[in-house]
């Protein structure tokens, strides 16, 4: 359970160092809790005392903002710019009080590339980070997953204008996305960005992702890329169908043993099996164990048994 120190007291601030995430005095760090859903959807889900409870019951040391950009009501599709931002900037005091993480996940998805909305994304990184440029607990997620015809350089292309205009301002960790969804960190490897405090993302969901999957991350970590699982789901790629326990346990020992930061999607009652929280559920936090999903119960009981090791 929780003690007296907290995550941030504990590692500080974070840094790239041998491929691997490091904190303030040279350890190795993993970092590890929930993603919110879209936050232009499920914002009740946000709040100091559900990221409480995820410190304080869930054992989680970090959280996931993620901001949709495309899909409806979305950052760059009509929702309203002021009230997502403003919440951003709520949960930052949150997470800040509680001395937890944060990632702030521009949530690239239905736009494929994240170039369709580079300025809107630039003006937003501006923003929050001339805002933020003091803060040590942060970490920018700046294209969720780019997928389809979105390759390795078209993302370079966008992370060579968003990753130095972040830089005016910090030297906080980065998460750049890979092409397919977050899939090919090989291409990555291939061509890295020259920037320094880099990681590239890794997603996956055990229902769909299996062993090939975890023998290129395996691989690739083991020669020195710096991987962040920013978002794993126990069941299929779409968030729904079943979950496959014994798949999850072994992406779990393959997490353990490379002592991978990861974050579960997603802490909402969307409905969806993805969602850990009962659709009929009320309570907005410190939710009780028939509040949750099959899939929230898991994830709890993984950053349970990360957080003893
Ligand atoms: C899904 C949500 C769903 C929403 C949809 C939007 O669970 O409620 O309608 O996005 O297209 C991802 C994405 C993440 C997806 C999730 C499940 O990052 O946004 O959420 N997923 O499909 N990558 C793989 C799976």
């Amino acid at each position: 359970m929780f003690s007296d120190i907290t995550p941030f007291q504990q590692h500080g601030k974070l840094s790239v160092m041998d491929g691997r995430l490091t904190g303030k005095d040279g350890e190795p760090v993993r970092l590890f809790g929930m993603s919110s859903h879209g936050i232009a959807w499920y914002p009740q889900f946000v709040s100091l005392e559900s990221i409480r409870t995820l410190r304080d019951e869930w054992h989680c040391n970090c959280f996931r903002i993620a901001l949709y950009t495309h899909e409806y009501g979305g950052y760059c599709s009509g929702g309203d710019r002021d009230e997502l931002k403003a919440l951003v900037q709520k949960t930052a005091e949150w997470t800040k009080k509680l001395g937890m993480y944060l990632i702030i996940d521009w949530h690239v998805l239905g736009e494929h590339s994240p170039n369709v909305y580079k300025y809107e994304a630039m003006d937003f990184f501006e923003e929050i980070c001339s805002l933020y440029a003091e803060r040590e607990d942060i970490l920018y997620e700046i294209c969720n997953e780019p997928n389809r015809s979105a390759d390795w350089p078209d993302i370079c292309l966008y992370a060579e204008d968003i990753v130095p205009l972040i830089r005016r301002y910090t030297d906080a960790v980065v998460i750049v996305g890979t092409p397919v969804w977050s899939q090919e960190i090989e291409r990555a490897m291939e061509m890295p960005l020259r920037e320094e405090n880099i990681m590239y993302a890794f997603h996956f969901y055990s229902t769909t992702h299996k062993q090939p999957l975890r023998d290129k991350l395996e691989s690739c970590v083991n020669a020195g890329l710096p991987v962040f699982i920013s978002e794993f789901g126990v069941t299929d790629a779409a968030g729904g169908g079943y979950i496959d326990f014994e798949e999850t346990e072994q992406w779990f020992d393959l997490i353990e043993r490379l002592g991978l930061s990861c974050i579960n999607w997603n802490l909402s009652n969307c409905g969806q099996l993805c969602g850990a929280i009962d659709p009929d559920c009320t309570r907005l936090s410190h939710w009780i164990e028939s509040d949750l999903t099959e899939s929230g119960r898991l994830a709890k009981e993984l950053f349970e048994r990360l957080d003893s090791r």
